[in-house]
């Protein structure tokens, strides 16, 4: 069969991220025009309305009468309201209520999209699709539609509601067919779902090749184990990814998995106090967790991955390293000028679990000796500075736990083997976070979120746009609000906040007000930042204005690892350790006291993450992506409740409107001329004059009876609506086979 994959192979066919959207000629209206056009028709009919209430609440009506540009409409809770016709929008027959893509609304307006969603949510539909991006609402409980039987029924498309599965199945058949490396985007804000939609991702294509070998095994536990350690309960998430990950699984020619590799983008940073008095935050325990349990299928992980057992005791003793260490205490010595270790159980048990004597660990956690020429100089901290260093070699060891982890889960996932074009990546990062307290790992999860907007944005409002406007295509552009201004904001050379921060963590005498004050020199003239009182400022992102505390960001961006740490851990009989005493490349080599002080080449941990999130982009670049939005329907994490004011925001900052007015109004397949000419020409009767690649394209629709309505020609390329395609590869199909029949019976019958 001719179908559309060996097509697209053969033919290079442009399908844009819109080509999952359906035919569409509806109606082409902007936001206002949705208004301006339609509502005094609507008046006039008394047809169904929604109606803006003083609270800013939407309603559903019905227009009783009308006078001037005042109207009464009974609402569908009973009541009888005058509003303005300003404040009223079309709503969509009965017949569109809960469609499964947002593109088959009629009328393509906030509150219509708003109650599509909650329609479908109250039903337990969580899926939407937006045109060419998949819309997940957090449903906060099961909603039984994973699993077995529904892989199955997605993969025989004896089930095409909207669905994560059925985004991964059109990646993976796209994979395959065309032999282009695919993405899958999750985004959304924190506690939205995009960990538990990765997981549901990576679910579908292990289980494609009937997911019982060892690597499809090993892929889904590696999950398990990396958010055993790299997630938290935070105030928005009760499981909080604390690192970004992009997994990329590898495929044969044959389509299984034959390799896998994880990449993380790791703060580097975790508040000591996460873990280190555990009995003095108030989330000991997670209502619904069964720790015991969870610790079991940690270990069954951990075996699955190839961890010996033996290496499994060294990641629990490291850990109880951790612990005691943070239970360290120190005293002020009689003459008040120096600090010394407390000498308790707390160090002793720490120092035997690392596996250095209790004497070394108290001497580094006392005092640093720098060797200066010949002589070693011994240097006393003060009792902050003794806690600070305490509590960032404990950070440290749990980071180099955590890349060990990493490192043990690559190897066993066959890293190294990449099979070019067969691949798909999954992305999912920490979500925007606006908490209220905002310090340095929030501006540097909020500026990852930026940048993936950006990418999102990049590739389903402006390349798409561009395309069009560049083919001379008779377009009505879609405007939305570019996030360039943010990322200049951050990103500009010597005056953006990155470069501000690295230059202030160089200075010796510089501090966290210092840093704040510079910040509102520089960057007062930018409109997404406003310089706020003291140490803080504010920046207006996409998904709304953070306000952040500069308290500890110098310090914090040093991340400073003192020499004498290194040397005690490689001297450490604990083998983890030993591996954490090994930097990983010399990129980080340890500062002493600032990032200036150390090597040249080493680097502020802001620069670092801006560099890994710009290799992380150009990867991306190379990908093929498909898009899940998740929506988080309510901040207190419960089933059932669909919070308006908070779901019109998310989808307001993820232009979801925007995605969809240009779906449908789009064309999402597109080929050039000569390529549309080559393979379509032979369907042209011999009578056609046609000659050029240009005219045998618009002969060809016109002889197939295409309506003008579902093509364009560009100077380059014919452009056609979804469904269009199909049709002229049908006839195609049915000549050819035609052809194929005639000559097949010639052969037999000549042997
Ligand atoms: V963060 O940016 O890492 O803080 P995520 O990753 O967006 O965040 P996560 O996937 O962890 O959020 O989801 C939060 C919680 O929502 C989960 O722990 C589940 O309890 C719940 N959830 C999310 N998606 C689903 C789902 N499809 N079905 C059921 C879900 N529950
Ligand atoms: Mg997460």
């Amino acid at each position: 069969c001719f179908g559309s994959k060996k097509m697209r192979k053969n033919q290079n066919v442009v399908e844009s991220p819109y080509a999952s959207a359906p035919p569409e000629i509806g109606i082409e209206l902007t936001e206002s025009s949705d208004r301006d056009d339609s509502i005094g028709y609507f008046m006039k009919k008394k047809l169904r309305v929604w109606c803006r209430l003083p609270s800013g609440q939407w309603e559903s009506g019905m227009i009783q009468s009308t006078s001037g540009e005042f109207a009464l409409v009974s609402l569908s809770n009973g009541n009888v309201t005058k509003v303005a016709s300003s404040e009223l929008l079309p709503a969509n027959p009965d017949i569109l209520e809960g469609v499964d893509d947002l593109t088959q609304l009629s009328y393509l307006n906030e509150p219509s999209v708003f109650h599509n969603l909650q329609n479908r949510f109250s039903k337990d539909v969580i899926y939407t699709k937006a045109g060419p991006v998949l819309v997940a609402v957090n449903p906060f409980k099961d909603v039984h539609i994973y699993g077995d039987d529904f892989v199955k029924a997605y993969r025989q498309k004896r089930l095409d509601s909207p669905h994560v599965y059925a985004v991964v199945d059109t990646a993976y058949n796209v994979m395959m067919g065309d032999e282009v490396n695919q993405s899958i985007i999750i985004s959304g804000e924190s506690g939205a779902g995009k960990t538990e939609t990765a997981k549901f991702a990576m679910q579908y294509l292990t289980a494609l090749g009937g997911g019982s070998s060892r690597i499809e095994q090993k892929i889904l536990q590696s999950n398990y184990i990396l958010e055993a350690f790299g997630n938290a309960k935070t105030s928005r998430n009760a499981n909080s990814s604390r690192f970004g990950k992009f997994v990329e699984i590898h495929f044969s020619k044959l389509g299984k998995i034959c390799s896998a590799n994880v990449e993380v983008y790791k703060l580097n940073l975790r508040k000591a106090s996460d873990y280190k008095y555990l009995n003095q935050s108030d989330c000991l325990t997670i209502e619904g967790v069964n720790e015991a349990l969870k610790f079991n299928i940690l270990r069954e992980a951990l075996d699955v991955v190839g961890i010996s057992k033996r290496d499994q005791e060294c990641i629990f003793m490291t850990l109880a390293a951790i612990l005691w260490l943070g239970n360290t205490s120190f005293q002020v010595t009689e003459n008040g000028n120096q600090v010394e270790v407390l000498v308790d159980e707390a160090v002793t048990n720490a120092a035997k679990l690392m596996g250095c004597s209790t004497q070394e660990l108290k001497l580094l956690l006392s005092a640093n000796k720098n060797e200066a020429g010949k002589e070693s100089v011994t240097r006393r901290w003060t009792l902050q500075q003794a806690i600070d260093r305490r509590d960032a070699l404990a950070k440290f060891i749990y980071a180099r736990l955590f890349d060990w982890l990493v490192e043990r889960i690559n190897s066993s996932l066959h890293v190294g083997k990449r099979h070019v074009g067969r691949s798909i990546s999954i992305l999912d990062v920490y979500g925007f976070e606006s908490l209220q307290k905002n310090s340095f790992e929030q501006m540097c999860i909020n500026y990852a979120n930026e940048r993936l907007q950006q990418h999102c944005n990049r590739h389903l409002l402006k390349l798409e746009q561009e395309d069009y406007e560049l083919d001379g295509i008779d377009w009505t552009k879609v405007d939305f609000e570019d996030n360039q201004e943010c990322l200049d904001l951050f990103e500009k050379k010597s005056s953006g906040l990155l470069s501000v921060l690295d230059a202030e963590s160089n200075l010796p005498k510089a501090s966290d007000l210092t840093f704040a004050n510079k910040l509102k020199q520089h960057l007062n003239l930018n409109t997404r930042f406003k310089g706020e009182r003291g140490r803080a400022f504010s920046v207006r992102h996409y998904a709304g204005e953070v306000l952040y505390d500069t308290n500890g960001f110098l310090q914090k961006n040093k991340d400073s690892l003192h020499a004498d740490f290194l040397q005690l851990l490689s001297a450490c009989s604990n083998e983890l350790l030993q591996f954490a005493s090994k930097m990983p490349n010399d990129s980080e080599k340890p500062a002493t006291t600032s990032c200036q002080i150390s090597s040249s080449n080493w680097q502020c941990v802001v620069t670092k993450f801006k560099i890994q999130l710009f290799k992380l982009m150009q990867r991306l670049d190379c990908t093929r992506p498909h898009f899940i939005r998740c929506v988080k329907p309510n901040n207190k994490q419960l089933p059932g409740v669909y919070q308006a004011d908070l779901v019109l925001e998310q989808l307001r900052y993820g232009r979801i409107l925007e995605v969809v007015r240009i779906a449908r109004s789009g064309y999402p397949t597109r080929m050039t001329h000569q390529e549309f000419a080559r393979r379509y020409r032979f369907l042209l009767p011999k009578t056609s004059g046609a000659q050029d690649p240009l005219s045998i394209s618009i002969a060809v629709l016109q002889q197939f009876g295409i309506l003008s309505e579902m093509y364009q020609i560009g100077y380059t390329k014919v452009f056609l609506r979804r469904g269009e395609m199909e049709k002229l590869e049908h006839r195609r199909k049915e000549v050819l086979e035609g052809t194929v029949c005639v000559q097949k019976h010639f052969r037999g019958y000549q042997a």
